[in-house]
């Protein structure tokens, strides 16, 4: 219940990092878990304290997806479950490890989706189900829909094709759904939900419908996950010992517009047909364009997975993500 108003609330509370500790002591259950794993990567706080980049400063542990390795073309063949994998996805992972991302076309078939969106119409109607504070964005959706829950978040093969790109077992973490644009400034998914060691995170943006150029399409700068990892330590996020700075998420996308600019990315548009995916890199930048005709939709839904064994946190409000170990 108290999530549930906390997925609405934007005020001050938000930016004082007890409130944090304080839901960490509720969901003590969530961060049973992480005992283990602090203890491996010599993480010296406690599972209800505040955490973030800052507390692995210099010394990210050497542990990173094999995609990110730098002789990862050569280390494919060899990666476990290469050879259980379709040639169509085989084919592509060549350009994942170098672009940061994969389209996977045709993926989902119409049934299902029209099976997703008519659920999602039922349960907006019905008031079991709403958009979180940003009025954009139903936090996930998966709790309440079957379908959402098992022929998308967890779908066998999209389970089977993150495990090989992590080579990890994967951890489904969140869902996001929308019917419009989101209009978000352009980000890695890292700030928002980071791991040490660093890059165990993925995630996956299914087209509802046909988007056009016209209703907001995803867009997103291949190559950009092999920059650094833009943490809290990079830019004036306004923290204190206290407390989240107000204007942190702000000066962070500033920082990311101007990482654009120095390296002139070049940004592609993804403008998919109904049932097509494209999976990107825990920390390809992307974000949604403006939305240029009044009333257009642009139904979607991004998956973000984490894989086991890594530590999860969220470096932009500097809290330990809150999940169980195993999925549900
Ligand atoms: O769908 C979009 O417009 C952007 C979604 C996004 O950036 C995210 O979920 O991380």
């Amino acid at each position: 219940m108290l999530q549930r108003v906390f997925q609405k609330y934007t005020g001050f509370l938000r930016s004082l990092k007890a409130v944090y500790v304080l839901n960490n002591l509720l969901n003590a259950n969530a961060l049973q878990h992480k005992r283990p794993l602090y203890k491996k990567y010599k993480l010296k706080k406690s599972r209800f304290s505040p955490l973030g980049s800052k507390d692995f400063s210099g010394h990210h542990h050497p542990d990173i997806p094999w995609i990110d390795q730098p002789d990862a073309l050569q280390k494919m063949p060899q990666q476990y479950g290469w050879n259980q994998l379709p040639n169509y996805f085989q084919d592509k992972v060549p350009h994942f490890i170098e672009s940061g991302y994969m389209i996977l076309e045709g993926f989902f078939s119409s049934e299902s989706i029209h099976a997703l969106n008519t659920e999602i119409d039922q349960l907006l109607q019905a008031g079991k189900t709403d958009f979180n504070y940003t009025g954009k964005k139903i936090f996930n959706l998966f709790r309440q829909s079957a379908v959402a829950d098992l022929q998308f978040f967890r779908n066998p093969t999209m389970l089977q094709y993150l495990q090989f790109l992590l080579g990890k077992p994967i951890l489904p973490f969140q869902t996001l759904n929308f019917t419009l644009g989101s209009e978000q400034r352009a980000h890695s998914d890292f700030i928002h939900m980071s791991t040490e060691p660093q890059g165990y995170l993925i995630a996956t943006w299914i087209a509802l419908e046909d988007v056009t150029p016209d209703s907001g399409p995803l867009f997103y700068y291949p190559g950009s996950h092999r920059l650094p990892y833009l943490t809290t330590q990079h830019y004036p996020s306004g923290n204190t010992f206290f407390t989240i700075g107000s204007e942190s998420n702000k000066r962070y996308e500033d920082a990311i517009e101007a990482q654009i600019a120095q390296y002139k990315l070049e940004k592609q548009f993804f403008l998919p047909k109904k049932g097509d995916v494209l999976i990107w890199h825990a920390n390809l930048l992307h974000g949604g364009s403006p939305i240029l005709r009044a009333g257009a939709t642009r139904k979607s839904m991004v998956c973000h997975y984490f894989t086991e064994q890594v530590i999860t946190y969220h470096e932009i409000s500097q809290r330990p993500a809150l999940h169980l170990p195993f999925p549900r």
